[in-house]
């Protein structure tokens, strides 16, 4: 595919990019000329590398990662496109694994001094970012490890594909996902990089060109994979937790092998996990009210409302119809559908 046409950015937006892209390897920076690019929603801009489009400083990241991330059986994955619930998936995971060293009950759980990107770190924002064919030592993390990532099923390390690791998905409506996305490349960018008007964010989106995009080819990657191997992949959705977040997680405890008693049922862990992790809890906890966590966003920007079908207050009927076409075009006959409203 041909590159296509720079786009049109104020004199600041370029400066950041070539500020950006200059501390990349060289043949990170080789490798960018070659790819097709779009203005970023939160970057200056978004290249298509291996078929989803994300910034520069994510591609080194995830070529290191596919390069040299070693998995383990026992490894689990946090796997998501961004604004699906990635945050409380997290916490929950967390929670349920390490419930025999952490009670939800005590008052020095991590998940209420830590923000569940802290503990669960993502491969390619914090494990393998900024280290440029330099592997990290990940020997002295606790088992079993604990991961997240944005990238798609497709481009994850053969290692992750062949080991016995586990891989749980957590999928949004695309509507509320784009609207959160959205709201947080706004909040989150760069203060020299122009606001990327709504409308326009949404041409882009419905073309595919979101970050770890298109959101069609990221969710039927991991769908597909959670048909025909379902002992690798459990694909939850957003809706269905905001429903009944403890029967899910029942779901969840039993796919990573490490089911809840009949003794932790009736002593109330799984509704003490769900509160732990709830939106309610933990937006209001002083380290996500004020503390910045490893990806450099500010805490608080992953906790807004929590909603099913806030789309509305943001897309107009057309822009609803738009959408809904081409979720019926690319996911139509998936057996994939979603829940709009609450
Ligand atoms: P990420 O992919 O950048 O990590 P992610 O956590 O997936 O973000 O998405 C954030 C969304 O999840 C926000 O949705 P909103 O913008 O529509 O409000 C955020 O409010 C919501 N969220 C965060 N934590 C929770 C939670 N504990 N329960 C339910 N929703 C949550």
């Amino acid at each position: 595919m041909a590159p296509t046409k720079l786009p049109k950015l104020q004199p600041s937006g370029v400066d950041e990019a070539i500020e950006e892209d200059e501390k990349l390897s060289q043949a990170t920076k080789e490798l960018l000329l070659s790819l097709p690019r779009e203005r970023g929603w939160r970057t200056p801009y978004v290249y298509l590398f291996q078929g989803f489009w994300c910034s520069s400083r994510q591609i080194q990241a995830i070529i290191t990662f596919q390069k040299h991330f070693q998995a383990k059986d026992s490894d689990v994955l946090v796997a998501t496109v961004p604004k699906s619930g990635t945050t409380w998936l997290k916490a929950l995971t967390f929670a349920t694994m390490n419930r025999h060293h952490f009670s939800c009950f005590t008052k020095n759980h991590p998940l209420l001094t830590s923000n569940p990107h802290d503990l669960v770190p993502f491969f390619e924002f914090t494990v393998y970012a900024n280290h440029d064919d330099k592997v990290p030592d990940l020997s002295n993390m606790h088992e079993p490890r604990i991961f997240g990532t944005h990238v798609p099923f497709a481009s994850l390390p053969s290692s992750i594909k062949e080991s016995n690791c586990k891989v749980i998905y957590i999928c949004r409506n695309p509507f509320d996902t784009f609207v959160s996305f959205w709201i947080f490349a706004d909040k989150t960018k760069p203060g020299s990089l122009p606001t990327l008007p709504l409308e326009e964010a949404f041409e882009m989106y419905c073309k595919g060109v979101s970050v770890f995009g298109p959101f069609w080819t990221h969710m039927l990657g991991y769908w597909k994979e959670s048909v025909e191997s379902p002992n690798k992949v459990l694909f939850l959705m957003y809706e269905d937790l905001i429903e009944d977040v403890n029967f899910h997680l029942k779901r969840v405890a039993e796919f990573l092998g490490c089911p809840f008693t009949l003794e932790e049922e009736s002593s109330g862990v799984i509704e003490g996990i769900t509160k732990l992790c709830s939106f309610e809890k933990m937006k209001e906890l002083e380290v996500n009210k004020h503390g910045t966590c490893a990806t450099t966003v500010e805490n608080k920007y992953y906790f807004r409302k929590g909603e099913v079908g806030d789309w509305v207050n943001y897309l107009s009927p057309s822009m609803a119809e738009k959408l809904t076409k081409v979720i019926e075009e690319k996911l139509g006959g998936s057996g994939l559908s979603f829940r709009m409203n609450s």
